[in-house]
């Protein structure tokens, strides 16, 4: 028998892009539960302000820069630690949103890189820590782009399928071990840094994504769904999970107000 799990407060929480949005939500939001949280991110000063506002509000955080595209250094980051709790496989994100016709491979090859391959850097890098913990979760926050396509979303769409093939095989390869794998898939979240990066700074055509839009989710909300999920009972898994704002009934059916 697997020995008990420790309790939340001694135990830590991994999050990969930290420096912004959902990651940084998620990481706020999984202190505030008792993890000592670890902020991963290329952008250091992101994620020591982070880590420094964290602790200031009587929590565990520290930050480590890490690109996760990088092997070698993630492996060397995995070294740091006997035991992980959670790791949240959040980083990544979209680049373009052109058509399959005049789609730039590059930003299809980045995609992969980061959401993809990142992932999976990360989980087998951290994977026999989890294991050891007794009681480990990884979280793989995919997207609705991981379960149903849109025009001019091709690229990203594909990327998150595969996280989301990632999530499902792994879990199935695992099972009877004491880890749990959940999927958190968001549809429309507002957060600074989203669009603005799939149109290359472009605010104008970020802030038309969503445009009349009353209450898109903000990351909290998404962050209020992962950790709900990852602080389920150890023997609860909570396979998939899509979060939608209210107004969005599908990848292509979004109410906005005149
Ligand atoms: C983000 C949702 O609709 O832009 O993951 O693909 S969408």
């Amino acid at each position: 028998m697997a020995p008990a799990a420790p309790p939340a407060a001694s135990r830590i929480a991994v999050v990969t892009g930290a420096s912004s949005g959902i990651g940084a939500a998620t990481a706020r939001r999984l202190a505030a539960a008792g993890y000592r949280v670890v902020l991963t991110a290329r952008r250091k000063d992101r994620i020591e302000a982070l880590a420094e506002e964290i602790t200031a509000a009587g929590h565990s955080a520290t930050a480590y820069p890490l690109d996760v595209t990088d092997r070698a250094a993630v492996d060397e980051f995995a070294t740091a630690f006997r035991t992980v709790g959670v790791l949240v496989n959040n980083a990544g994100g979209a680049l373009g949103a052109d058509p399959v016709a005049v789609g730039d491979p590059d930003d299809w090859r980045r995609m992969f890189e980061t959401n993809v391959i990142g992932t999976l850097h990360l989980t087998q890098a951290l994977l026999p820590r989890l294991e050891a913990s007794g009681d480990g979760t990884v979280v793989v926050v995919t997207s609705t782009a991981g379960h149903a396509t849109y025009e001019g979303g091709a690229g990203y769409v594909a990327a998150k399928h595969a996280e989301h093939v990632l999530a499902e095989t792994l879990r199935l390869e695992i099972v009877g071990r004491p880890v749990r794998v959940i999927e958190i898939a968001p549809g429309l979240v507002k957060t600074d840094e989203f669009a603005l990066t799939r149109f290359r700074g472009d605010a104008e055509k970020a802030a038309r994504v969503y445009e009349g839009v009353a209450e898109p989710l903000s990351a909290d909300d998404v962050a209020d769904t992962v950790a709900w999920a990852v602080t389920r009972p150890p023997h609860v898994n909570i396979d998939l999970l899509v979060v939608r704002p209210r107004a969005q009934a599908s990848n292509t059916k979004l109410h906005r107000e005149a």
